[in-house]
């Protein structure tokens, strides 16, 4: 397969470089000896234009991975709904203005699979907008479909080669484990820990268990991620998933295992399950010759590795 673009020599933005995704990507990138550029939140805010113009003006980037969003699991985005679309909608809208301004060619933006609307089926890329959204992130998702449709219209119109990634469920190390914010992994990690430490006699599993999740380790997105800068010739999004799909509560009682908690887990309804399957059909990754290398367990005990090493 031919590259339709090469990474080695350019100057690489990742936003969002201290993020579980960034940070996994910029490993990676200066693993393979790649000039990657970064600049601190404190020093450089998304939210203002004029202040991301200069920035891209200056550094001149010739590709960018727009990684930088405001994320959350299921309850942080059903209580602060207008937080996840001002602040993506700001983030993007200005890297995306930008980008073209300071005739930036390349530019990767980091979608997710709750864009799409609820379905039983393997979704697939083309069923983007045909139906509705599920509520608990509704807001969130309409931040990302505006995004993915700015990459779109921007390389329609004016022939530069932007494109988004639709990941499913994202988990491993440097994710969010500090509180109710998170999604399930870290949660279920942090707190599963903590009640084995505390030697509690439960700990609280949110919603019915019955939804079912498809998870991705990190270092397999990063890969796809990679290999979609340089291959995925296409103005039309691209979903990423690991194939492996698990119930939430098959989910608790494995990390029960590998956290060696034996308290009970009581399942509490009163919490939202959010949508019952979020399955993607990956078939457009695998026919550019990505496919996810780390089995849910495995990853899982890698990410529980990393949290014990670096929770305080
Ligand atoms: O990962 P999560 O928060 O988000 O929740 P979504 C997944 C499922 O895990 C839901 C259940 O059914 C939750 O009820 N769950 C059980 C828990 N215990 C917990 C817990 O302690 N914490 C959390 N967070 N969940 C995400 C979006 O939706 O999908 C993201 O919030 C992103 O923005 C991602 O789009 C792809 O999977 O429901």
């Amino acid at each position: 397969m031919n590259k339709i673009y090469s990474l080695k020599g350019k100057k690489i933005w990742v936003s969002g470089h201290t993020g579980m995704v960034g940070s996994a990507l910029i490993k990676k990138l200066e693993s393979i000896k790649y000039d990657v550029l970064t600049i601190e939140r404190k020093k450089l805010d998304l939210r203002i234009q004029s202040d991301v113009d200069f920035w891209i003006n200056k550094n001149s980037p010739d590709i960018i991975f727009h990684i930088a969003g405001k994320v959350g699991g299921i309850l942080e985005n059903s209580n602060k709904p207008a937080d996840f679309i001002s602040e993506n909608l700001q983030m993007q809208n200005n890297v995306i203005n930008s980008a073209f301004k300071f005739g930036v060619k390349r530019l990767i933006f980091l979608g997710s699979a709750c864009i799409y609307p609820i379905s039983n089926k393997p979704i697939k890329e083309h069923e983007l907008l045909l139906g509705e959204l599920e509520p608990t992130n509704r807001s969130y998702s309409i931040a990302k479909i505006a995004g993915i449709e700015m990459c779109r219209a921007f390389s329609k119109q004016f022939g530069v080669n932007y494109t988004s990634v639709q990941p499913n469920n994202l988990y491993g190390p440097n994710d969010n484990f500090t509180d109710d914010s998170a999604h399930v992994i870290s949660s279920l990690l942090r707190k599963l820990h903590f009640a084995k430490i505390k030697n509690l006699e439960n700990c609280t599993i949110w919603g019915t268990g019955k939804p079912k999740r498809e998870f991705l380790f990190v270092d397999d997105l990063v890969d796809a991620l990679i290999m979609i800068s340089e291959y995925y010739d296409s103005i039309e999004p691209i979903n990423v998933g690991s194939g492996e799909e698990i119930r939430i509560k098959d989910l608790a009682y494995l990390i029960k295992e590998i956290v060696k908690y034996n308290g009970k887990l009581i399942f509490d309804e009163s919490y939202p399950d959010g949508v019952m399957r979020k399955f993607l059909d990956s078939s457009k990754i695998t026919n550019l010759g990505w496919k996810s290398r780390i089995k849910l367990e495995q990853g899982l005990k890698r990410t529980y590795n990393w949290y014990k090493k670096n929770s305080s």
